[in-house]
């Protein structure tokens, strides 16, 4: 062990948050997330700096851990006994974990059938209670809203503030690494709390002098679960990135307002560029990312083409979950294992060696 031992998001940006000495010292490591710079996507795009922020490793595998510990320890401080969520699965992960360490209940209603098997393995292995409701995450949402208004729960969503606190801590980082703000910052919009977050993140550190520019924030959605883009909700939203599949964002005003201030766009893009971003990301860099989290380089890639982004700009895709989480479509897009009974000799001619 270093000197050091590694903070958790509330004590590494403990004076940008809501947090005092009365606040219970929840921690589970996350946050301080690495920023890949691109090997080869980059500079085959031409660009001179592409960054991947790799929320992925997160204690629960997404970007939902850095709201969720301040969400959760403000919910103990304010003498909360029990969580509740709606989820596509990250958030249910998430707030699932953080009540097993800190001894509480969690409760996560989810659209059923919905889900990936594994973020549901997550929450009922961290001890959470599972319900599945038909319908779809805006179902899901509403009936924990209308939960929370009249019973003793706390809501751990997005609508809690200070998951938006806690997930700003993400800008934080990234201009803290590149020592300014990137030109573009790049992210998945499912409800719409994150792209909500990393504005007021950046916004916070450059009125504070800490960086000198803002970003242009540019949010992906997938063209069957695209409230934002076409400006209605979708009642039946469809994509196989089932993280972002919601067709009616609860902080939808303030994504457009983060798009318009910051000069930004929000854009979708099709299932198919989606899980080719997908194999892309893992061949050419390394990176394994959620159906979800691919479609910020399929937007890029587009907006590259297209001359909307600048080859001299600096651009940080947000990775918000990892790979493992969701990887059934990938494994439809890839080649199986080849099985052999045989010596070394059979191995070298299969492998054409
Ligand atoms: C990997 O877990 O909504 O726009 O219930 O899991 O802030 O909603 C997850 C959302 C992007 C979209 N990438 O973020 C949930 C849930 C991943 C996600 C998003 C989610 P927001």
């Amino acid at each position: 062990m270093g000197s050091e031992a590694r903070q958790g998001v509330i004590d590494r940006y403990r004076e940008w948050l809501p947090v005092g000495d009365r606040t219970p010292r929840v921690d589970l490591q996350e946050g301080s997330t690495p920023l890949v710079r691109s090997r080869n996507i980059g500079p085959a795009l031409g660009l001179s700096a592409l960054y991947f922020k790799y929320e992925g490793l997160n204690p629960t595998g997404s970007f939902k851990d850095r709201g969720m510990v301040v969400a959760v320890a403000k919910a103990i401080e304010e003498g909360a006994q029990v969580l509740v969520c709606a989820s596509t699965g990250n958030t249910s992960a998430s707030a699932a974990a953080y009540a097993a360490s800190q001894g509480m209940r969690a409760i996560v209603i989810i659209p059923a059938g919905q889900i990936s098997l594994n973020k549901l393995s997550q929450a009922l292995v961290y001890g959470a209670k599972v319900v599945q409701i038909p319908g779809n995450f805006d179902a899901a949402l509403a009936t924990v809203r209308d939960l929370a208004e009249h019973y003793p729960v706390a809501l751990v969503n997005s609508v809690n503030p200070y998951r938006i606190q806690g997930q700003k801590t993400a800008a934080f980082e990234i201009v803290d690494a590149l020592g300014d703000a990137p030109d573009y910052l790049i992210l998945p919009v499912g409800n719409a709390g994150n792209i909500t977050a990393y504005w007021k993140g950046f916004k916070e550190y450059h009125a504070a002098g800490r960086s000198t520019v803002l970003p242009r924030l540019v949010g992906a959605q997938a063209e069957g679960a695209a409230p934002i883009v076409k400006g209605a909700p979708v009642a039946e939203p469809k994509t196989v990135a089932s993280a972002i599949k919601i067709g009616n964002p609860a902080s939808w005003e303030n994504a457009t307002l983060a798009r318009d201030e910051s000069g930004g766009l929000i854009d979708a893009v099709s299932d198919t560029e989606i899980l080719q971003a997908q194999l892309q990301l893992a061949a050419a860099e390394g990176l394994f990312a959620e159906p979800a989290s691919c479609a910020p380089l399929a937007l890029l890639v587009r907006l590259v083409r297209e001359g909307r982004i600048e080859r001299d700009s600096t651009s940080v895709i947000v990775l918000t979950g990892n790979g493992l989480k969701d990887p059934d479509a990938a494994l439809g897009n890839v080649e199986p294992p080849v099985t052999i009974d045989g010596d070394a000799r059979a191995l070298a001619k299969v492998l054409k060696l």
